[in-house]
């Protein structure tokens, strides 16, 4: 009689659930890796909190210049108030400090191949004075790559 491989059994016996362990699911939900599969295709997404924790802030797919006014995907409390970013898009996302200024201020960009930025904490806007992109994003659009600065890429 064959011998049946031990992992077949356990699929048998248990389920797929059964044979993942514990520590490697826990692991999943302190990454962007399981948002960015569950994102939808086309759209960029912010969150309240690091690794794409806390919420869903906001979600487009197409630009919003004003992340605190009452039109567009994102509004009121949504401006200055991301800490982690996701592009499942075809382009790459620029991101924009000025508050309520449309598109204006330093920026930075996330392209559709980094995917995601897990803690933007340690990333600053373009123009100096060294301002965390924490908290910080007001507006945003997608564009090319060569409207972003070589030292504006979020990783
Ligand atoms: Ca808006
Ligand atoms: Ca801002």
């Amino acid at each position: 009689m064959r011998r049946i491989p031990a992992y077949l059994s356990a699929l048998a016996l248990g389920g797929l659930g059964a044979i993942v362990p514990a520590t490697s699911a826990h692991a999943d939900n302190w990454t962007c890796s399981d948002n960015y599969t569950a994102a939808a295709y086309g759209y960029m997404y912010a969150y309240q909190d690091h690794t794409c924790h806390g919420g869903v802030i906001g979600y487009s797919n197409s630009w919003d210049s004003d992340w605190g006014n009452s039109n567009g995907p994102f509004q009121g409390a949504d401006t200055n108030s991301a800490s982690s970013v996701l592009n499942k898009g075809s382009i790459t996302v620029k991101f924009f400090n000025g508050t309520g200024q449309d598109w204006d201020g330093g920026y930075v960009c996330l392209t559709k191949n980094e995917a995601y930025a897990t803690n933007i904490a340690d990333n600053y806007f373009t123009g100096g004075g060294s301002i965390s992109v924490t908290d910080k994003i007001s507006s945003h659009k997608w564009v090319t790559n060569d409207s972003c600065a070589p030292y504006s890429w979020l990783t």
